[in-house]
C-alpha cells in the first residue's frame, strides 16, 4: 500500500492522543477516514467489532485505541490495562483478518522492552529480559498485540505491521494529575504553581530516570510513512533518538511556562524504569526523521493546555 489516496482508512481510537493526531495527518492523504466513538462501537466487544468491520470493510486500519496512562495509573489498574488492551487488539486484528483488510498498523509502546535492556534499545531486544513491574501488565498486552500481527502475517499472509512509539506528548493529551504521563503533568504543575505564586512544585520520584519524548504529530507522520512503505514482521521503533532526565525536563517545562520556583522531588513516588531510549536506526533507515524539537513541542502543547484546559 504505497498510497492511501482513494482508500477507506479506519482510525481506531480517534479521540485519543495518537488517534486524533492520525486524523489530522490523514487529511493530507486524500483518503476517507472512518471513525467510531465508544458509544457507537465498544472495541472490547468482539461481536460488535466483527459486525462493524463487516459493514464498513476498510482498506486500512490504524489500531491506535488503547487503555493508557502514566506510571501510577498503570500500577493502580493492572487488570484494566491488561484485559482492555488484550480485548481491543484481539478483536480488531481478528476482524481485520476476516474482512480482508489490506493493511493494518498496530501501535504498541516502548515499555515492551526489558527493564534493563541495553541502550539505545534495538527492536531485537524484545523478550530478552524481565519487564519493568510498574507497567508489565500494559507491556504484556502490547507484546501480545505485536505477536498477533506477526501470527496473522505468518499463518495467513496478512500485511499487518507494528510500530512502537516512545513517550508521546502533544495537543489533546490527558492532563489529569493522577492518571497522566509525566509531560502533561509537569505542564499542569508548573502552570498552577506560577498562577498561585507557589514557591515550589513537586515532581514524582528522584528525577533521575531518563525518558525519550516525541511529539504526537511526528508519531502520526511516522505511522503514515510506515503504513505506506513498510511490510515486515518485526515491529519498528518510533522515537526521537534523544532522551532527557526527568529533572532536566522539569527545568525545561518551567522555563517554557515561566515558573521560577524550586523543584522538589517526592521519593515516595515510583521512578519506574531507569532509562528507555530506543534506537531510531531502523526508522531512519526507512527514510523518516522527526521534525518537532522538544522545546518547541512543549511550548505548543502548553499553548493548547491553556486554551483547552486551564482557561477553558
Ligand atoms: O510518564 P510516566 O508516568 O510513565 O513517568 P513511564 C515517567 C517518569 O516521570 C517517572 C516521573 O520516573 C515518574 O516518576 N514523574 C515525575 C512523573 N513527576 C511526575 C508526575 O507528576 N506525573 C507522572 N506521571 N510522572 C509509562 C508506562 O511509563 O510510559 C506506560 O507506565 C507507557 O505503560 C508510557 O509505556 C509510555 O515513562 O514511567
Amino acid at each position: 500500500m504505497n498510497s492511501l489516496a482513494g482508500k477507506t482508512v479506519f482510525v481506531a481510537g480517534h479521540r485519543g492522543l495518537v488517534g486524533s493526531a492520525l486524523k489530522r495527518r490523514l487529511r493530507d492523504e486524500d483518503c476517507e477516514i472512518l471513525t467510531a466513538t465508544r458509544a457507537e462501537l465498544d472495541l472490547r466487544d468482539q461481536a460488535a467489532v466483527r459486525a462493524w468491520m463487516r459493514d464498513r470493510r476498510p482498506d486500512a486500519v490504524f489500531l491506535a485505541a488503547a487503555k493508557v496512562g502514566g506510571i501510577l495509573a498503570n500500577a493502580t489498574y493492572p487488570a484494566d490495562f491488561l484485559y482492555e488492551n488484550l480485548m481491543i487488539e484481539a478483536n480488531v486484528i481478528e476482524a481485520a483478518f476476516r474482512e480482508d483488510v489490506a493493511k493494518l498498523l498496530f501501535l504498541g509502546s516502548s515499555c515492551i522492552y526489558p527493564k534493563f535492556a541495553e541502550q539505545p534499545i534495538v527492536e531485537s531486544s524484545l523478550l530478552t529480559g524481565s519487564l519493568e513491574p510498574t507497567n508489565e501488565w500494559y507491556a504484556v498486552a502490547k507484546i501480545a498485540g505485536i505477536k498477533l500481527a506477526q501470527a496473522y502475517r505468518q499463518q495467513h499472509g496478512r500485511d499487518f505491521i507494528s510500530a512502537m512509539p516512545t513517550n508521546l506528548y502533544g495537543p489533546g493529551d490527558n492532563f489529569d494529575l493522577t492518571s497522566s504521563h509525566v509531560l502533561p503533568a509537569l505542564i499542569r504543575k508548573a502552570h498552577e504553581a506560577k498562577r498561585d505564586g507557589a514557591k515550589e512544585m513537586v515532581i514524582w520520584g528522584t528525577g533521575s530516570p531518563r525518558r525519550e519524548f516525541l511529539h504526537v504529530d511526528d508519531c502520526a507522520d511516522a505511522c503514515v510513512h510506515l503504513m505506506k512503505t513498510y511490510s515486515d514482521a518485526e515491529h519498528v521503533n518510533v522515537g526521537s533518538g534523544e532522551d532527557i532526565a526527568i529533572y532536566d525536563l522539569t527545568r525545561l517545562v518551567c522555563d517554557v511556562v515561566g515558573f521560577e520556583g524550586e523543584i522538589v522531588r517526592d521519593p515516595t513516588k515510583p521512578d519506574g524504569t531507569p532509562r528507555k531510549l530506543m534506537s531510531a536506526d531502523k526508522l531512519r533507515g526507512l527514510g523518516w526523521a522527526p521534525k518537532v524539537p522538544l522545546r518547541h513541542g512543549i511550548a505548543a502543547t502548553y499553548a493548547w493546555f491553556r486554551e483547552h484546559v486551564a482557561d477553558a
